[in-house]
């Protein structure tokens, strides 16, 4: 499972070298900065490579050990994580992240949350 997200994202992003740009692999244009459509890209791939299944839906079993850091994304408390449910978690990071709010996370932004994320 661990391979799929990195081949999905692999795939999305060959250009670029990972130590230089923030978000690992994430700044597909190598600008430096992780553009809201960059970031989408990522978590659309990151979305199709957990739904093992396919059914529009990540059950406890498919999130496995990211099933307890995204109980807070499942707004309508049915146990199971829509795409919609996983984009709003992951667009209200990215907004919060973006603390100049340009609408792109620049390395230091992006570090800055990471770090924060981590606590
Ligand atoms: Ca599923
Ligand atoms: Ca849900
Ligand atoms: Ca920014």
């Amino acid at each position: 499972m661990k391979l799929a997200v990195l081949s999905a994202i692999a795939a999305l992003t060959i250009a670029g070298s990972a130590s230089a740009n923030p978000g690992k692999n994430l700044d597909s244009d190598g600008d430096g900065v992780i553009s809201q459509a960059e970031y989408d890209a990522s978590v659309q791939a990151s979305w199709t490579a957990l739904d093992k299944d396919g059914n529009g839906q990540l059950s406890p079993a498919e999130l496995g050990d990211k099933a307890a850091r995204l109980t807070d994304a499942d707004s309508d408390g049915d146990g199971q994580i829509s795409v919609a449910e996983y984009t709003a978690k992951k667009s209200a990071w990215f907004a919060a992240a973006d603390t100049d709010g340009d609408g792109a996370l620049s390395k230091a932004e992006w570090e800055a949350a990471k770090a924060a994320k981590k606590k």
